[in-house]
C-alpha cells in the first residue's frame, strides 16, 4: 500500500491540464466514488493497527493533495478560458499618450519650488475680490490714477467686487490673518481688461512673493532675488535693479537679468539692451502694513511679482502669448516631459 500511495502522489503532482473535461476525468479517476483513492481507503480498513498509524497520515495527505490539485487546476482553467483574462503577448503596446503639463504650469511650478527651498510657503485666495483686498489695502487711494491704470473687470451685480488684477490680494489676506514672520509665495490667475494681442492677454498668471519680519532690508530683497535668478536662469546669472514705481512698495524697482546681446534673437528679446525684464519688486509700503494690521514701526518687508506667461515666453521662445491660451495639442505636445 505504501508503494501505491507514493506512486499516486507522484501522478497527482505531475498532472497538469487547462481542459475542464480532462480535469474532471482526472478527478473521477482518483477521487470519484469508485476511484483509486477511495479504493485505498477501503483496503486501509483491513490493515493491522500498527500499519494504520503510519499509513493513515500518508493516505489522508494523498487525498488532500489530489483534491487541492483539482481545485487549483479548475481555477486556472476558468481564468484561461475567460476572455477578459485572455492575454495576447504579441499585441502591440498601448500607443495612447498621457496629457502633458502646460508650459505656464511648468514655469509656475519651477518658480514656486525655488522659493519653497528657502522657506516660503504657498498661499492661494479667491479670484473674485472686494475693493479692499485688491486696491484699498494696497495703498491705491480712491481717485488715484493708479486705479485707472488697472483696467478691471467688475462683477455686474456688485460694484465692490472685481476679478483680482494681481495676487497681492492673497497676500493682503495672509497679512490680515497671520503674525510675522511671514514668508509666502502666491501663484495664481489674474485678470485685466486689456485688448488681446501677441504680447498681452486679459487673463494671465502671476507669482508674487512677500517676506515680513523684524529688520528685513533692501539688501535681503536683493540677495533673495539674486538667489532666484541664479536658480532659474543658471549659476553666475547677473541681475540689475532699476528704480520703478508701484503704489504698494516704496522704494520700488524692476529686476533685469543679463541675457547677452550677440545675435538677432538677443536683440529682439531684450529690445536691444541685452537685459531681460523679469519682475517688479520693492519694500512693502508702511501704509500697506498698517492697513493689514502689522505695525510698521516693528516690522518691515519686501515683496515682488512676476508674470508667468512672459517668463514662459522667454524660456521657450514663444513668439505670441495667444499660443498659451488656445490649447492646440500640436503646440502643447512640444512641452511633454517624462514622468
Ligand atoms: C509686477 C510687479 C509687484 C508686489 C508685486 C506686493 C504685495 C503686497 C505688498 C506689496 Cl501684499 N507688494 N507685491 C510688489 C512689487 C511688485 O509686482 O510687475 N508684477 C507682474
Amino acid at each position: 500500500m505504501e508503494e501505491k500511495i507514493k506512486a499516486y502522489l507522484a501522478e497527482v503532482k505531475a498532472f497538469d491540464s487547462a481542459d475542464p473535461e480532462e480535469i474532471e476525468r482526472f478527478r473521477i479517476r482518483y477521487l470519484g466514488r469508485k476511484g483509486a483513492i477511495p479504493a485505498l481507503f477501503e483496503a486501509f480498513k483491513a490493515l493491522p493497527p500498527e500499519q494504520k498509524r503510519t499509513l493513515g497520515k500518508e493516505l489522508n495527505g494523498l487525498k488532500n493533495t489530489a483534491a487541492q490539485r483539482v481545485e487549483q487546476l479548475k481555477e486556472i482553467a476558468q481564468l484561461a478560458n475567460d476572455p477578459r483574462e485572455a492575454q495576447d503577448l504579441t499585441r502591440p503596446v498601448y500607443t495612447e499618450k498621457p496629457g502633458t503639463r502646460h508650459p505656464v504650469n511648468l514655469v509656475k511650478n519651477e518658480i514656486v519650488n525655488i522659493f519653497k527651498r528657502i522657506g516660503f510657503n504657498v498661499s492661494e485666495g479667491p479670484e473674485v475680490e472686494d475693493d479692499w483686498h485688491n486696491f484699498t489695502a494696497l495703498n491705491f487711494p480712491e481717485e488715484h490714477p493708479a486705479r485707472d491704470m488697472q483696467d478691471t473687470f467688475f462683477v455686474a451685480r456688485n460694484p465692490d467686487w472685481a476679478l483680482r488684477t494681481h495676487t497681492s490680494s492673497v497676500q493682503v489676506r495672509t497679512m490680515e490673518s497671520q503674525k510675522p514672520p511671514i514668508r509666502t509665495i502666491s501663484p495664481g490667475r489674474v485678470f485685466r481688461n486689456e485688448a488681446i494681442s501677441a504680447r498681452s492677454h486679459c487673463i494671465f498668471h502671476q507669482v508674487e512673493g512677500l517676506y515680513i519680519d523684524k529688520g528685513v532690508s533692501f539688501a535681503d530683497l536683493k540677495q533673495t532675488l539674486l538667489y532666484f535668478a541664479e536658480a532659474f536662469f543658471g549659476k553666475g546669472t547677473e541681475i540689475r535693479l532699476r528704480p520703478s514705481y508701484f503704489p504698494f512698495t516704496e522704494p520700488s524697482a524692476e529686476m533685469d537679468v543679463w541675457w547677452g546681446l550677440e545675435n538677432e534673437t538677443d536683440y529682439r528679446m531684450t529690445k536691444g539692451t541685452g537685459w531681460l525684464e523679469v519682475l517688479g519688486c520693492g519694500m512693502v509700503d508702511p501704509n500697506v502694513l498698517e492697513n493689514c494690521g502689522i505695525d510698521p514701526k516693528e516690522y518691515t518687508g519686501f515683496a515682488f511679482g512676476m508674470g508667468v506667461e512672459r517668463i514662459a515666453m522667454q524660456r521657450f521662445q514663444i513668439p505670441d502669448i495667444r499660443l498659451l491660451f488656445e490649447n492646440d495639442v500640436r503646440f502643447l505636445q512640444q512641452f511633454a516631459t517624462s514622468f
